[in-house]
């Protein structure tokens, strides 16, 4: 019996969506592993963050939007500019919304701007588990005229609800095209960027409204060392010294980054370190050091220095 080749389909997919509706975690579950980071704090994914799901027959290669909102800052409009113009480089695009919320300004904004892109776009009410199934009906009342969908899926990126029937859908809607990274890539990110995003997570997580967005985490170097001797399995004992750098606007909101007697920094520390390990397969010795500079968002050259690329 001879079967035919089945086609494969492939293309560029962008995530957009006020912050805080789920973007992350959808892409974290769609790739397994923990590519964008995920706290309660709004725009905390800056870059865009490439997830790559490849099976047999499809490859998606998602793009998490640091997100589309009215800007007020230099950073802000740096942000919205490099959303916008990403929407422009894709094949489709995701709009995430949040079941628990109503439809606000937020969404209004991002849907003002989609109107002006020609491109298939999914509605994605997500959060589902957080609702009564009877008010799902009222959810997507509220948008289904808002644009021309072009499907329509609620999920859970939590629990995993109608997640893959909605990847099954997207791919199938795909162009026939190549297979643009190696199966086994699940990012494009240097190894670098991702390290300094979780460091900024434990920040965000750990300081919550205490040290607003305006930190920023570099990583200085990366380097395998040996110790002496050996590990008790037998292993050379290795690992992996990576120094960084947290970078934060005032002189107080060092202080409460390094807390008493340097307990917060320490507690950032193995927090990062306890996601950076299993992403390296390495043990990893962080060394974390905090800095002050000055209005560091209105400044060009940090931007850049920061990796904020225009
Ligand atoms: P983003 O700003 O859009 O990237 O949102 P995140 O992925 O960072 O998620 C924000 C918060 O919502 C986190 O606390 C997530 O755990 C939570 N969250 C995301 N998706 C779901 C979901 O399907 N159900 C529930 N209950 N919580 C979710
Ligand atoms: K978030
Ligand atoms: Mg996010």
């Amino acid at each position: 019996m001879t079967q035919e080749q089945q086609a494969f389909h492939s293309g560029f997919v962008a995530i957009v969506g006020r912050p805080n509706v789920g973007k992350s975690t959808f892409l974290n579950r769609v790739i397994g592993q923990k590519v964008a980071i995920m706290s309660n704090v709004a725009q905390t994914t800056r870059n865009k963050i490439q997830g790559i799901y490849t099976t047999n027959s499809e490859q998606i290669v998602f793009i998490d939007t640091p997100g589309i909102f009215k800007p007020s800052s230099k950073l802000d409009e740096f942000m919205v500019n490099s959303a916008i113009s990403t929407l422009n480089e894709v094949d489709a695009v995701l709009f995430m919304v949040n079941a628990q919320e109503t439809r606000g300004a937020g969404d209004n904004y991002i849907i003002d701007r989609l109107k002006d892109i020609h491109k298939p776009v999914y509605l994605v009410i997500n959060k589902i588990d957080q609702i009564h199934p009877d008010k799902l009906l009222s959810v997507l009342e509220q948008y289904k005229d808002a644009l021309s969908w072009k499907e329509v899926y609620p999920i859970s990126a939590l629990q995993g609800n109608n997640v893959d029937e909605f990847l099954g859908q997207l791919s199938k809607d795909l162009p026939e095209g190549p297979q643009y990274y190696p199966e086994d890539q699940i990012t494009d990110h240097p190894e670098r960027f991702v390290v300094a995003e979780l460091v900024r997570e434990k920040v965000l997580q750990l300081t919550r409204d205490e040290v607003p967005h305006s930190v920023a985490v570099e990583v200085e170097s990366m380097k395998r060392e040996s110790r002496p001797g050996k590990r008790a399995d037998g292993q050379p004992n290795e690992l992996v010294h990576i120094a960084a750098t947290i970078i934060v606007d005032r002189t107080s909101q060092k202080g409460i980054i390094i807390g008493k007697g340097g307990k917060m920094l320490k507690e950032i520390g193995s927090r990062a370190r306890a996601d950076i390990e299993p992403l390296l397969g390495d043990r990893v010795y962080l060394e974390l050091w905090v800095k002050v500079v000055q209005h560091w968002r209105d400044k060009p050259s940090a931007l850049r220095e920061y990796g904020y690329k225009s």
